[in-house]
């Protein structure tokens, strides 16, 4: 298997590929902290998913750093769209790693607290955020880990969509550090 892990009732998978064609029930976005739209994942999501998103962005208006906020959905293949906003990267300093973890666990616990069983993720902050690609998957996959030990069971699957293969190989070699064989698949 490429990239699968069972683990405290929710299956942890790897896919490459476009987030926007990925059939979920909660697609995270990377987003900015004004909830207008911008370039990456981000663009690619309002402009598959239609005007509807940023009408509600702009109803509720901000999401901080570390935080994040759900919409619908719009033309997307999800039931709701979660935009967290993940850090800027500016050398390490500035807390980043914290508000990285951050921007996993409130998207975890918003798709869990709204039943949405199967999340999809991009790899928030790795792309215009500068955030180095290695040290953002292993920070993601601990904040899902500890997700998964605090609410065991409240996903059915958590897959990290990633969009090319540097960043594919980075998440794996997360995926399989976090989770050894022998005790990963244990449920
Ligand atoms: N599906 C999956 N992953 C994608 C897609 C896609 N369609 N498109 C890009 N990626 P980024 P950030 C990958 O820049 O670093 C926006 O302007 C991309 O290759 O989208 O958090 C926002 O408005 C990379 O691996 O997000 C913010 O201003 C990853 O998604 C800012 O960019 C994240 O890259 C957020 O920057």
């Amino acid at each position: 298997m490429l990239g699968l892990r069972h683990y405290r009732g929710t299956a942890i998978d790897l896919f490459q590929g476009d987030i926007t064609s990925f059939v979920c029930d909660a697609m995270v976005n990377a987003a900015n902290s004004s909830l207008r739209g911008g370039g990456g994942v981000d663009g690619a999501i309002h402009q598959v998913g239609g005007p509807s998103i940023l009408e509600e962005c702009v109803r509720i208006g901000r999401c901080e750093t570390g935080d994040a906020v759900i919409t619908t959905a719009g033309r997307l293949p999800a039931k709701k769209v979660i935009h967290t906003v993940g850090p800027i990267w500016r050398g390490g300093t500035e807390g980043e790693a914290e508000l990285l973890y951050s921007s996993y666990q409130k998207s975890l616990h918003l798709a869990a607290e709204s039943k949405l069983l199967h999340v999809a993720i991009p790899s928030i902050s790795t792309g215009i955020y500068g955030y180095p690609v290695t040290d953002a998957a292993m920070v993601g996959m601990k904040s899902i880990k500890n997700f998964c030990d605090d609410k065991p069971q409240a996903l059915r699957r958590i897959t990290m969509v990633l969009f090319d293969s540097e960043t594919y190989k980075a998440w794996q070699k997360a995926l399989f550090t976090c989770f050894p064989e022998a005790e990963g698949d244990a449920t």
